[in-house]
């Protein structure tokens, strides 16, 4: 009896045991999903966290307000995960050492010797080791409270990486006050272009019950210092400012407003009249006005921190001001007047162009759209509106130059849109970390009146001197646990926060902070990892478009497959205008559609003579013989070959760099990606084959390495 006693106690111990093993597998194997991105945590070894002994375990909140609340929280979690202590909070200082969160002014009425070493920006922050009392303190302070859980998350960053430091004294300042992500979300669930599962927001044309993913993105993008969110498409349903919405987006805004993530939203010109009833949109219509100002009161009523809106007018169908022959900024100025009380901005899209252009018109170039449409505008936007302008003059495409109309509007707003979503990238099923390409956009330096004038300052304002400005970028996160689909993508999302709070960072110094954060510092998976995103995109431009060459994916589709005829012959204007002869769009004033005159002179100089023009943009400005001979000594023809077959090959190199980490990662991330790859691999020798066949087909000039083949 009683050894049978012990031998069914020891199963019930041994059945107990295997219960917790796994549920802290399944712990282990939820966390390593992708779902916590960047914010891991994990535990530090003895070693590392031995590092940050000296911290004091006495935190202090000076406010009592949600943000600090979260600050609070968040410090206290992430001490608990990564270094197994519990701090110990309060909401007085007495003298002992301690951590002390509080804006400037709290701080001072503490300790009013405190004194940053410059003006503290809103957003800014300032991390100080300093004895207050005769007791060792680590301030984290700044001008407002978000300021304030930045720099919580700029500690914890710091120790998640094992930075090694004794005393402290950081200030940072975001490089512009808009850092914002849109999400292209229906409120069916879908999500256009997007590649992460459907909504986190909407389901069946309604906000989601369950909000608690939306939360914890609103604590990813806080993490890296993104503090607006647009939550619907830019496609706008009018349907989104109907009253009954307006109540469930308050709810979004709730989870949002702990973080200190301002809610905003897509809007249709045409609201008044589809929705409010009027018969007409006109926007210098007085009822039209007051129909917009009443629509903002109520939902500043509802949602007090509310961000503004943005706009997609006469653009791809959607209805705008030329309806009734008025300008953009009249649309833009009616929205930003009713916006203005409550201190929200508009964003008004530059993304305006003629869908149905004449293609036989070698004259006609969509590229020239933005600046044609804008330009004339400068001046005549109010302050409350700002144009929001795609990084490059068509759309997104994985090469093109930085936009000239960031060089032309002196007197207005403007803030860059860039693409986290991988629309034309690969969707996320190809590796292609674009941080390296926005960081070529924001150095561009446009030699606005012959000075240093990059596109990062022209869109934060500080070459006009304008008083708001900065960066968004089209996120398009999903249901998925790993957000985006992919977990390597989420390098994007954090690439973007980043350079949104500091453009002048290097794309190597992000990776290595995301790669550490995501993935560990073990030194092998750090260097690989890096590695391989740092290649991704020169891999993915040189096997889907070489050379500028514009759009060869399939156009009218799912822009994703090769199609490079898809590109021809319709009215989208995405050409690359190759025949029998050559290839690219002839975009020269000499004897083209004349869209490089649209940048000022030095630039229009680099890009207007084939001697200067890059090679890697070359066929977006220039139509050359298959047989011109680039700056590397190549032909086109052969350039396009080689580089399709060097994309395939490296895209296959990808595997076996993977499977060095086999063992270092953990196994669900690791075969997860390792799948990705192999699918990687495949498609690149299909864009290969497709490309290289097609461009045969119609030079036909032989590859000198005889590779390409095509049985016609
Ligand atoms: O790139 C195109 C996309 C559309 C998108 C549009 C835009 C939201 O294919 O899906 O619409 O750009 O930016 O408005």
């Amino acid at each position: 009896m009683r050894r049978r006693l012990c031998s069914s106690t020891f199963l019930a111990a041994v059945a107990s045991l295997i219960a917790i093993c796994s549920l802290l597998l399944s712990v282990v194997a939820a966390g390593e999903s992708g779902a916590e991105a960047w914010l891991r945590y994990t535990r530090l070894s003895p070693e590392a966290r031995k590092l940050y002994d000296r911290l004091p375990s006495r935190v202090v909140i000076l406010g009592n307000s949600a943000l600090f609340k979260t600050a609070q929280n968040e410090l206290a979690r992430d001490f608990t995960q990564m270094l197994d202590r519990n701090l110990i909070s309060s909401s007085q200082f007495t003298p002992q050492n301690s951590i002390i969160l509080g804006t400037l002014d709290q701080l001072h009425s503490l300790a009013p010797e405190v004194n940053p070493p410059q003006r503290i920006v809103p957003d800014g922050y300032w991390l100080k080791s300093m004895r207050i009392r005769g007791h060792e303190c680590l301030i984290i302070t700044a001008s407002t409270e978000r300021g304030v859980l930045y720099g919580v998350f700029a500690l914890l960053s710091k120790i998640a990486r094992g930075e090694d430091f004794a005393r402290l004294d950081e200030s940072q300042q975001p490089y512009a006050p808009i850092r914002w992500v849109n999400q292209w979300d229906n409120l069916d669930g879908r999500i256009e272009r997007g590649y992460g599962g459907p909504s986190i927001f909407y389901t069946d044309g309604r906000v989601r019950d369950d909000l608690t993913r939306a939360g914890q993105y609103a604590r990813l993008l806080a993490s890296i210092g993104i503090n607006g969110c647009t939550v619907n498409n830019v496609n706008a349903a009018p349907g989104i400012l109907e009253n009954g919405i307006v109540s469930q987006l308050r709810r979004i805004a709730d989870v949002f407003r702990p973080w200190g993530v301002q809610l905003s939203l897509a809007v249709d010109l045409s609201s008044p009249k589809v929705i409010g009833g009027l018969d007409t949109f006109d926007p210098l219509d007085p009822r039209v006005a007051d129909w917009w100002r009443k629509k903002a009161d109520e939902i500043y009523a509802q949602i007090p921190d509310f961000g503004g809106f943005v706009v997609k007018a006469d653009s791809e169908g959607r209805s705008g001001p030329s309806a009734y022959a008025r300008s953009h900024a009249d649309a833009a100025n009616v929205i930003a007047r009713a916006l203005k009380p409550h201190g929200g901005v508009v964003f008004y899209r530059a993304f305006v162009y003629n869908h149905r252009l004449d293609w036989h018109d070698l004259k006609n170039d969509r590229a020239k759209a933005a600046y044609d449409n804008f330009h004339p505008l400068d001046g005549n936007f109010d302050d409350h509106a700002i144009v929001q302008i795609k990084n490059g003059p068509i759309d997104f495409q994985v090469r093109e130059p930085a936009s000239p109309l960031f060089a032309r509007l002196r007197r207005t707003n403007q803030a860059i849109e860039l693409q986290i979503t991988q629309e034309y990238t690969g969707q996320q099923k190809h590796l292609c970390f674009l941080v390296p390409m926005w960081k070529e956009v924001l150095d561009f330096d446009m030699r606005v009146d012959g000075n240093s004038t990059p596109v990062k300052d022209l869109v934060s304002g500080r070459v006009f001197h304008r008083p708001v400005g900065g960066f968004v970028g089209v996120a398009n996160v999903g249901m998925d646990d790993n957000w985006l689909g992919s977990p390597l993508s989420m390098a994007n999302l954090y690439g973007f926060g980043r350079l949104a709070w500091n453009p002048n960072l290097g794309a190597e110094t992000i990776i290595d902070e995301w790669t550490r954060l995501t993935f560990g510092s073990d030194p092998l998976v750090v260097q690989t990892i890096n590695t391989l995103q740092l290649s991704s995109w020169h891999v993915y431009e040189s096997y889907t478009g070489p050379l500028g060459a514009g759009t060869l994916t399939n156009i009218t589709g799912n822009h994703y497959d090769p199609g490079p005829e898809s590109s021809e012959q319709n009215g989208w204007g995405q050409w690359h205008r190759a025949d029998h002869q050559g290839i690219g769009m002839d975009r020269t004033v000499a004897t083209g559609t004349g869209f490089i005159g649209q940048y000022p002179p030095e630039v229009q100089k680099q890009y207007e003579s084939l001697a200067n023009c890059p090679d890697n943009l070359l066929l977006f400005f220039h139509h050359v013989p298959y047989t011109h001979v680039l700056h590397s000594g190549k032909t086109v023809v052969q350039h396009i070959y080689d580089s399709h077959y060097e994309g395939a090959a490296s895209a296959a190199g990808f595997i076996v760099q993977w499977k060095k980490l086999e063992g270092h990662i953990d196994e669900e991330r690791y075969h997860d990606i390792l799948t990705r790859f192999q699918y990687q691999a495949e498609q690149a020798v299909k864009w290969r084959d497709a490309i290289c066949g097609w461009i045969y087909s119609i030079s036909r000039i032989p590859d000198e390495k005889k590779r390409v083949f095509r049985n016609d």
